[in-house]
């Protein structure tokens, strides 16, 4: 028997935690670290495998069948941990059982539903747009990433009017209950009964005006591509996965923007380029940072094996700035790059179904401000919002100067 020479033994193994403060402040100088050691390594930390690399995320995001997701998207395996609320049916589902829900929902968010609300959802994004220019300083989370999504997406679900101030609290406990059992985590779940009463209420057939995605969902169960059973689930999906995601995207693209005045200015020259610098900046600083598979068998990665029943954590930021991939300016935020590709959304079977409507609401109403803005700066210390899946802003005081 040999050992071929020039693979490592045993796996490299990082001590960090990478839901610890500092890391989730400021993940890069870990990611590096991370990509550096190999295209796996170990946290024992957490007990987990980890990679952080471009190409071993997307190949294990790829191949379902060996990085499942029904033992759970987060550092819970619900083959021996209780999940916090009933599992998700499309996130943390497999095939065959993901696949009729994900067509259904694949339906009820179509690209053509999604452009007929593009003349309402233009209307708001101008508006606000109009009203920020006239301000000429105001904070890019808190009056602009904050404001717009929760003006356009409850109405296109068809939510009630009362209780929607639940809904970014919903996200971030989502997102935060991903995460181990640590101090975020802990204060998220110690205040979510009232929210997740909205929630579960807000999901009903009943509590759902006509015409949104919410009766849409419903619609399916009657037609029968789904049940009567699955249909509030899924609204819960839109509901858990739908607003704080889209805030931290244009927030994320707000502060991308206002540290790089440069970029700002060819996207003023050019407005159409708006899609391109959201996906640039969903790349440079992905607002869903990881997910975490299963193996559902022995799994084999460059050269190595994870043993069948590990938790896997997978770094879409980390992958997304691998210079391996994106070249060694990966860590250049560049509006003209050629960003698609990036695994912000993820990819595969599970890539974000709201997609279409990300994108819609991140490009009008960014063009809408590019159009009215020649110039943008940080006019003040941006404070970052830690959690333990979301990399995002709770502010970020800009100036802008009317075009
Ligand atoms: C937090 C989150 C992300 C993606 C999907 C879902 C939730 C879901 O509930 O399906």
């Amino acid at each position: 028997m040999t050992t071929p020479t020039d693979l490592p033994a045993t796996l490299p193994s990082l001590p960090d935690d990478p839901f610890d403060a500092g890391v989730l402040t400021d993940p890069y100088p870990f990611h590096r670290r991370l990509r550096d050691a190999g295209p796996l390594a170990l946290l024992p930390r957490h007990n987990l495998h980890a990679m952080g690399r471009f190409d071993e995320v997307k190949a294990a995001l790829g191949d379902w069948a060996t990085f499942v997701s029904g033992r759970g998207a987060g550092l819970a395996d619900f083959a021996r941990d209780k999940p916090w609320r009933p599992p998700s049916l499309l996130l943390e589902a497999d095939p065959p059982a993901h696949t009729a829900v994900r067509s259904a929902m694949n339906g009820v968010l179509a690209p053509r539903e999604i452009r007929a609300l593009r003349a309402g959802f233009t209307q708001v994004a101008e508006e606000i747009a109009q009203h920020l220019v006239e301000r000429g300083a105001f904070d890019a989370v808190r009056d602009l990433a904050e404001v717009y999504p929760l003006r356009v997406f409850p109405d296109a679900v068809g939510l009630p009017a009362t209780g929607r101030e639940n809904l970014l609290p919903y996200g971030s406990l989502a997102f935060n209950a991903f995460g181990p059992d640590n101090e975020l985590r802990r204060a998220a779940l110690a205040s979510a009964a009232p929210v997740q009463d909205w929630i579960l209420a807000s999901c009903q057939r009943d509590a759902l005006a006509p015409g949104g995605f919410g009766a849409r969902i419903w619609a399916a169960a009657d037609r029968g591509d789904i049940t009567h059973e699955q249909a509030p689930m899924l609204v819960r999906s839109l509901l858990s996965a739908g607003v704080d995601t889209t805030v931290h995207g244009l927030a994320n693209t707000m502060y991308a923007l206002a540290s790089h005045p440069g970029q700002w200015e060819l996207l003023h020259e050019q407005p159409r380029l708006a899609a391109f610098a959201f996906d640039e900046a969903l790349r440079w600083e992905s607002p869903v940072q990881t997910f975490f598979r299963t193996t559902a068998r022995d799994a084999p990665v460059a050269g190595a094996v994870i043993p069948a029943g590990s938790k896997v954590l997978l770094f879409l930021g980390s992958a997304n700035r691998d210079p391996r991939r994106w070249g060694a300016d990966a860590d250049q935020f560049d509006v003209r790059r050629r960003a698609a590709g990036h695994v912000a959304f993820g990819m595969g079977i599970h890539q974000c179904v709201g997609q279409p409507l990300a994108r819609l609401e991140a490009e009008l109403v960014l063009a809408a401000l590019a159009r009215r803005v020649r110039r943008v700066e940080l006019a003040g210390t941006p404070v970052p919002r830690l959690n333990n899946t979301l990399k995002g802003w709770a502010s970020v005081p800009v100036r802008v100067e009317p075009a």
